[in-house]
């Protein structure tokens, strides 16, 4: 068999090559060059641990190769991105562009595999377009039609350990038919050690939305309460803890706000889905980019005092110990920070970059500053990220600065 990848971003080629290192044939297709190109001379155009050593050795192998045309194909596997748009509603039209590519090469016998994050719907979508544009196959073999067969199998892998948790987590397959969901498990089943969940797809695209839902309610409640703790003069990190030597309380920790392309954004297809009935994660959602809003309240009740301060704004990463930066609440809360204090001096502290991001360079009162000497030279210390840098601080260097922790670390 032959399987086809579409899309080789941090999901698409992570999959391609460990189907490729255990003997899979597999060609990857994406749009950019850049992607294809450095594939094919088996190199990884981004980032992820173990990830370059799998794709040099299935390429050197002949069993990866990358191409921007779609080929035929016994299985396809769609993980391009699903944004979302004006009203938050999930942009499928990567999706259709992919699927509108895989249908000339269709001539029954396939499987589509649908991994894109992808809200309630988007595989009976997906399967609706393939045979409309072709009626001569079907889902089901009636009237002797040739039969294409579709399934969601959502990636659950985290950024930075991808090559271990492909490997290592459970996955659910929900197959528009049962013999769909069978072949797929087949399919993942070659370097998937964990257990293989089968299921309808409806079900699998809710239970991967619900997922990161679930966390950002439970993130919501942890920043709801920080605001509540903050009126009361009590201690928020404090509370949390002694909540949660209770056997049956898990609340996770409240920060400046919630990050990264994953768990702003999933919550939304559900909410777009049913607008009227996902009241709590709508509400959870809004919690959590109101965050943001609360630091800078702090940090402008504090700077109101001085004449032209000295802020440090410490970490522009979305989450501890990386570099990115996508959607992340600090970077963000620092770019306000330089714009609604002109007179201010912003220091962004980022041990993880050599240079300023683009969405910060073209301010003129932020430079890069190293943590230490950054901090000593501050009057006001916003702590926006837990990296181990800010965490195992030498705390003398605190001793005379106005200090917002947002991660409760130097408690
Ligand atoms: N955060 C908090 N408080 C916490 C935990 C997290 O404020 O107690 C914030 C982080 O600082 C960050 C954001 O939430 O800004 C998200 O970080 P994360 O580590 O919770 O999650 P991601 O986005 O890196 O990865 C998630 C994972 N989903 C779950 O844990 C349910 C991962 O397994 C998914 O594969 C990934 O989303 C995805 O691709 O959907």
């Amino acid at each position: 068999q032959t399987v086809a990848v579409i899309g080789l971003g941090y999901i698409g080629l992570p999959t391609a090559a460990i189907l490729a290192t255990n003997g899979v044939k597999v060609i990857g297709v994406d749009v950019s060059d850049r992607h294809v190109d450095a594939v094919n001379r088996g190199e990884v155009p981004f980032v992820e641990p173990d990830l370059a050593t799998h794709v040099a050795g299935a390429v050197s192998q002949g069993m990866l190769s990358a191409q921007k045309d779609t080929p035929k194909a016994s299985t396809y596997i769609v993980a391009v991105p699903t944004p979302f748009k004006d009203g938050y509603e999930a942009d499928l039209s990567y999706i259709d562009a992919a699927t509108d590519a895989i249908i000339p090469q269709l001539e029954g016998g396939e499987l589509l595999i649908l991994e894109s994050t992808s809200p309630p719907g988007a595989t009976e979508h997906m399967a609706a377009r393939v045979f409309e544009a072709r009626p001569d196959l079907s889902l089901d073999g009636s009237e002797g039609r040739p039969v294409v067969q579709f399934a969601h199998c959502p990636e659950r892998v985290l950024p930075g350990r991808v090559m271990i948790e492909l490997v290592t987590n459970d996955r659910i397959i929900g197959g528009l038919t049962r013999e769909a969901a069978e072949r797929a498990r087949d399919l993942y089943q070659i370097f998937c050690d964990a257990e293989l969940h089968l299921t309808d797809a409806t079900t699998a695209e809710m239970a991967k939305l619900t997922e990161n839902s679930f966390r950002d309610v439970n993130i919501a409640f942890a920043n709801e309460l920080s605001i509540i703790a903050d009126r009361l003069g009590i201690d928020v990190f404090e509370l949390i803890e002694l909540a949660n030597k209770h056997p049956r309380v898990n609340i996770l920790q409240p920060g400046p706000g919630v990050g990264g392309h994953c768990i702003a954004v999933d919550p939304w297809f559900i909410v777009s889905a049913v607008p009227e009935d996902a009241r709590l994660i709508r509400t959870a959602r809004e919690v959590n980019d109101h965050k943001p809003e609360v630091v800078l309240g702090k940090v402008a009740d504090l700077a109101g005092r001085l004449e032209e301060p000295v802020i440090a704004a410490l970490g522009l990463a979305f989450k501890p110990d990386i570099d990115d930066l996508r959607e992340s609440p600090a970077l963000s809360i620092t770019k306000q920070l330089a714009q609604r204090h002109p007179d201010a001096r912003i220091l962004a502290i980022e041990p993880n970059v050599d240079e300023l991001p683009q969405a910060l360079a073209a301010l003129e009162n932020v430079t890069l500053a190293d943590t230490v000497p950054g901090i000593a030279q501050a009057d006001i210390v916003v702590l926006l990220v837990d990296h181990k840098e800010f965490k195992n601080l030498d705390r003398g260097v605190l001793a005379d600065k106005s200090v917002i922790d947002t991660r409760g670390v130097w408690r």
